[in-house]
């Protein structure tokens, strides 16, 4: 079952690149992958090292000449990251020495790599599956420490080895209704038998913890997009200001001061919110405030949450603007983005009534803030976490990404088709085909039955040289 379609290619061109980030640093490598490496090795050295090991080398050109000195290190296949035969040679990172380097190698009969193609031979030469290299972007990409950890365990194995186990048993459930099925000498009546029902209803749970903790590995890798939405001078740029700890908007008592749509990105316990504010709503003649107005909607109606900012003086409004602003962005999705009220400048509330705890709403997460004093952001923020399910401290078990959720709810739905089959229509062999099904959207997250053309879009995004 492990191997597939798309791996084992033979990979005969030998590919380079810098694998250092571009510009100066103390140290640059260039990388050489395929089976041409040990012929340029032998060119540019004057010496090879013992595989696994490093020499102290100049780097030369073919009239014997110095390009640099530095360090080479050999890995013979498959005992390398791409699995083929691996030389770097690490020199000293100057954008200059480093294209010398790398234009001589290229001299020798290397290609320039592809993003990713580094990562992209590992995995078809099976030394990553296709979530691990996905880890290996998503960890040069992490922007807290909770996502690189994340990362990190997905790189491990540990996501792939959840996936490995849940395959396992929906093999094994496969297997015994269709030997039941192909053997009925054997008299296996897995109708009779609850034994199919309760494991493939326990798999289906499993699916469920799965995809939640999925979600949360994919949130803690993207962030969150939080768009504060709100009428004119409710302090929609003031909490933005307030959360990011940044002078980033321009705050003034002018309704419609904000027409531009600005986005700051922030970390609270390491995952990571991008925060969009937008111009006030309201109906207007002036011309650029309505093309405000107008990028305002289209963000909130991309947002996945609203942050819907409310001058505490409009609080008896508060109904009046949920319909101003929410049933005003495209009802298909008016209903689905979730929304946070966010009642601003409670400092005025003390002056105005010295009754701080008084309020009466019937609305779900509403939350009473000062921008200007900071009061309640720290309740604001953990609301967030809690919105995500990101509030508990719990430890993220890994990484992962999209398409890898939308793997599992296909899985998910394979299975709960598959238990449908087997308790009301008793029928064994759709039920083996939707496991097998369940089993094949399961696969496609470690890359085990995945079309070259996803391969291309997933590499394709890495950076050049990994
Ligand atoms: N007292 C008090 N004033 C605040 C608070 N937050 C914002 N303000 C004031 O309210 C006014 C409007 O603030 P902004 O942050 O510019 O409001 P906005 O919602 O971005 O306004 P537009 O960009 O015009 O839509 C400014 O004078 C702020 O100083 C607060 O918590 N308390
Ligand atoms: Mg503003």
């Amino acid at each position: 079952m492990k191997e597939t379609a798309t791996r084992n290619k033979s990979q005969s061109d030998t590919i380079t690149a810098i694998a250092t980030a571009p510009g100066r640093g103390g140290v640059g490598i260039v990388r050489v992958s395929g089976s041409k490496a040990h012929e340029i090795a032998g060119k540019i050295l004057k010496k090879i090292p013992h595989p696994g090991e490093y020499l102290y080398s100049d780097f030369l050109r073919p009239d014997q000449s110095c390009i640099d000195s530095g360090l080479a290190l050999w890995f013979e296949n498959p005992q390398s990251f791409t699995g083929e035969d691996v030389l770097e040679l690490q020199g000293h990172g100057g954008p200059v020495v480093m294209g010398m380097l790398l234009d001589q190698v290229l001299s020798h009969g290397a290609r320039l790599a592809k993003p990713g193609e580094f990562t992209e031979r590992a995995f078809l030469n099976n030394k990553l599956d296709l979530a691990e290299a996905e880890a290996v972007a998503d960890l040069i990409n992490a922007q807290s420490q909770e996502a690189a950890k994340s990362a990190l365990k997905s790189l491990q194995g540990a996501f792939s080895k959840e996936i490995h186990d849940l395959v396992e048993q929906l093999i094994k459930l496969r297997l015994y209704v269709e030997a039941a099925i192909d053997f009925p000498e054997e008299e296996i009546d897995f109708l009779t038998d609850s034994h199919v029902l309760k494991d493939s209803e326990k798999l289906l749970e499993n699916l469920k913890t799965l995809l939640s903790n999925a979600r949360r590995g994919e949130l803690l890798q993207t962030g969150i997009n939080l768009v504060i939405a709100g009428r004119p001078n409710a302090g929609k740029s003031s909490l933005l200001n307030a959360l990011s700890g940044k002078d980033s908007a321009i705050v003034t008592d002018i309704p419609g001061t904000t027409r531009d749509v600005l986005k700051e990105s922030i970390a609270i316990d390491g995952v990571p919110l991008h925060i969009f504010d937008t111009a006030g709503i309201r109906v207007t003649e002036n011309l650029i405030e309505q093309e405000g107005v107008k990028r305002a909607f289209k963000a909130i109606s991309q947002a996945d949450r609203i942050l819907l900012v409310i001058d505490f003086l409009d609080l008896a409004d508060i109904e009046k603007i949920r319909q101003e602003i929410l049933e005003n962005i495209p009802e298909s999705i008016s209903g689905s983005i979730p929304v946070s009220y966010v009642i601003n400048k409670i400092d005025k509330k003390i002056n105005q009534l010295q009754n701080k705890n008084q309020v009466n709403s019937p609305y779900q997460n509403l939350l009473m803030i000062s921008a200007k004093t900071g009061e309640g952001l720290d309740l604001l923020k953990k609301h967030l976490l809690a919105c995500v399910g990101l509030d508990q401290g719990q430890e993220t078990l890994f990484s992962a990404r999209k398409r890898h959720l939308v793997s599992i709810e296909q899985a998910m739905n394979y299975l709960n088709q598959a238990i449908s089959q087997l308790k009301h229509h008793q029928a064994g062999e759709l039920f083996a085909e939707d496991c097998r099904l369940a089993q094949e959207a399961l696969n496609q997250i470690t890359g085990e039955f995945t079309s070259d053309d996803l391969l291309g879009r997933i590499f394709s995004s890495f950076c050049i040289g990994k």
